[in-house]
Parts: structure tokens; C-alpha cells; sequence
């Protein structure tokens, strides 16, 4: 128990020297695994869209591979890549530029969980590093998320997990199971109560002529006044961080943008296979594969001793 509350407390120690080192506030744009476990009990909807979509709009490509089959109750290891420019960066919560964070959920079979650490080999721990994967939720120890972590460091992540023993969970057989996986770089450009981040492209209200633009002052971004052509004006706040591509006097269209798309992250989901392997079916294998040599050996102990016979027969 007190070692459960260990690696909670170092978790959320983490998070705080990662927030204060990358002059983040601990704004909820950036911690988005933790959006979707508030939001949705689960994080894969029914038409297979992982929900970190809904915040992430931009998509970009991830990758994930894990071995092709696998045997009840041993530790292996999915490997994940969020591939990204390490060069670009981000406009933060407060609207100053930065690098990149990166998050993802792993969505295993039921019955696989993140290996405890007493059985993952020294080797593959290294692999894991300072990683800290968490479970969706208390019921659903099969979903694992992290994040946001510095994407510079960890764009490629091991996950260490441990396979389930049908002869103990008899909610597993062995079979073939999917494993879907989604993963993320940057920030969000929608909160999930449907408000904008800081980090996307912010478009006229109206049609009509702008007819001034004003620096807020201290926070930083603007406030465009619109004047429709009935006269009546409206205004159009841009919070700090995205840059404005309009200018005053300069008439625009309804949802025509007023500043450039910063976002340079993006989401991506993918999906693989795993089968859970029979050990007595690879047994039964080797006893074939055992079976078929013998019996090729002996074939072509039997060839050698029908040639002899012949070689035999030729020296008559
Ligand atoms: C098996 O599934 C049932 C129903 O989904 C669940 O209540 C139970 O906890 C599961 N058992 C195990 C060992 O996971
Ligand atoms: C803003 O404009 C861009 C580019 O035209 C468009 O892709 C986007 O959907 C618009 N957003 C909204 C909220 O209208
Ligand atoms: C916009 O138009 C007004 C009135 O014609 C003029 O005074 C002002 O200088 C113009 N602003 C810019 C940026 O061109
Ligand atoms: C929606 C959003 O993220 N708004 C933030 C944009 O940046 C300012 C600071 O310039 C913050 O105060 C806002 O909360």
C-alpha cells in the first residue's frame, strides 16, 4: 500500500517539476490524458475515434508495435512513437512559445495491465525510464495513459505489460486481441467544454469592415471591432499566442480567419494485434516439428541404404 502511495506521490511530484520547468502552468489544455478520464468512462468510442480527438484536432501520424503473439502471465513490451519535428514550437497556456509535450492512452485486452515493477526485467526498466503510466480508471487497469510528458525526451515510449493467465482470469481465452492505441503531441486547440485554446486559428464573427484593432493590454492579444454593414459593430477577442494576418480598414467574410493556425502538434490513433499464445499448442508443436525430423532423417537414412543396395548390386 505505502508503495502504491510512493509512486503517486513521485508521479505528482514529477508533474509539478515538469510544469514549473517548462513554465507551464498547470493548465488542463496541457494534461490531456486527464480530460478524457474526467469526461468519458471510456475512451474509445463506439465508432472506434479515441475521444482525444475531440480536443486535438490537427491529426498526425503515430506508431506502435508489440510482438505478434505472446504467452499467459509474462512481461513484454509495446514500443510507441510519436514521431515530430523537435526543431518546432508550441504557444503555450500563456501564450508564449515553448516545446512540445506528448501524451497517449493505451487501450489493451481485458485482462493486461501494466506490469508491476518487481517482474519487469532491469533491462526493459531502462527502457521505461522515469515513465509513470497510470490506469484510465480503478476498473479499467487494461487502459493506460501518461502525459503530458516532454516530447523532446519521450516521443518514443516502452510500455512494460504483463499478459493475463486464462487458467486464472476466465474472462481471457486464447485468442487473437486488438489493441488500440492513440497518441498525442502539443496542445489542444478546444477545451472539452467546446472553449478555444490559445492554440488555434481564430476566425471573423462577422462580415464586414475592421474597424480597429486594439492590443489588450497585460495579458497580451488583441480585440478586433467588426462593423457589419447595418453599422452595428462587433468584437472579436484573440487571446496571446496565435499571430494576426488582417490589418485595420481591411474588410473580411463571416469565419474568414484573423490570425495564422499556430498549432504545430497534432493527434494520431493506430491499431495492432496480439495473440495470446497456448503454451500447450506451442508444445504440441515442437512434439510435431520433433516428429516431422525424425521422420525426414529416417527417409534419408533409408535413401542412403537404398543406394548402398544399389552400389551393391552394380559391383556384381
Ligand atoms: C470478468 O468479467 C466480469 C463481467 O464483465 C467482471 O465482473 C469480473 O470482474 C471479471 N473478472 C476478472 C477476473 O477480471
Ligand atoms: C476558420 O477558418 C479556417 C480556414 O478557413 C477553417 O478551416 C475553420 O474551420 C474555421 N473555423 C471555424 C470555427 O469556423
Ligand atoms: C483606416 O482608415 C482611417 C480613415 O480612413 C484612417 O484614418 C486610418 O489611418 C486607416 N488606418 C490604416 C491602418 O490604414
Ligand atoms: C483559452 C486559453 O488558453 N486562454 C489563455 C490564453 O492566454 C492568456 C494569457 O495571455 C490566458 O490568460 C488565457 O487563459
Amino acid at each position: 500500500m505505502s508503495k502504491k502511495i510512493s509512486v503517486a506521490l513521485r508521479a505528482a511530484i514529477l508533474t509539478l517539476i515538469l510544469g514549473v520547468a517548462g513554465n507551464l502552468s498547470l493548465n488542463p489544455a496541457q494534461a490531456y490524458p486527464i480530460f478524457a478520464q474526467q469526461n468519458y468512462a471510456n475512451p474509445r468510442e463506439a465508432n472506434g475515434r479515441i475521444v482525444c480527438a475531440n480536443c486535438h484536432l490537427a491529426q498526425k501520424p503515430v506508431e506502435i508495435e508489440v510482438p505478434q503473439a505472446v504467452l499467459p502471465n509474462t512481461v513484454f513490451e509495446a514500443v510507441i512513437d510519436l514521431p515530430y519535428d523537435k526543431q518546432v514550437k508550441q504557444v503555450l497556456a500563456n501564450g508564449k512559445k515553448g516545446d512540445l509535450n506528448v501524451g497517449m492512452v493505451l487501450i489493451l485486452p481485458e485482462g493486461f495491465e501494466l506490469a508491476p515493477p518487481d517482474r519487469i526485467p532491469e533491462e526493459m526498466k531502462q527502457k521505461v525510464g522515469n515513465l509513470y503510466y497510470q490506469p484510465y480508471s480503478p476498473e479499467q487497469k487494461n487502459i493506460l495513459v501518461v502525459g503530458p510528458v516532454p516530447g523532446k525526451k519521450y516521443s518514443e515510449m516502452v510500455v512494460p505489460i504483463l499478459s493475463p493467465d486464462p487458467a486464472k482470469n476466465k474472462n481471457v481465452s486464447y485468442l487473437k486481441y486488438p489493441i488500440y492505441f492513440g497518441g498525442n503531441r502539443g496542445r489542444g486547440q478546444v477545451y472539452p467544454d467546446g472553449k478555444k485554446s490559445n492554440n488555434t486559428i481564430y476566425n471573423a464573427s462577422a462580415a464586414g469592415k475592421i474597424v480597429s484593432i486594439t492590443p489588450i493590454e497585460k495579458k497580451g492579444g488583441f480585440e478586433i471591432t467588426i462593423e457589419k454593414a447595418n453599422g452595428e459593430t462587433v468584437v472579436d477577442k484573440i487571446p496571446a499566442g496565435p499571430d494576426l494576418i488582417v490589418k485595420e480598414n481591411q474588410s473580411v467574410q463571416a469565419d474568414q480567419p484573423l490570425t495564422n493556425n499556430p498549432n504545430v502538434g497534432g493527434f494520431g490513433q493506430a491499431e495492432t494485434e496480439i495473440v495470446l499464445q497456448n503454451p500447450a499448442r506451442i508444445q504440441g508443436l515442437l512434439v510435431f516439428f520433433s516428429f516431422i525430423l525424425i521422420a525426414q532423417i529416417l527417409l534419408v537414412l533409408k535413401k542412403k541404404q537404398f543406394e548402398k543396395v544399389q552400389l551393391a548390386e552394380m559391383n556384381f
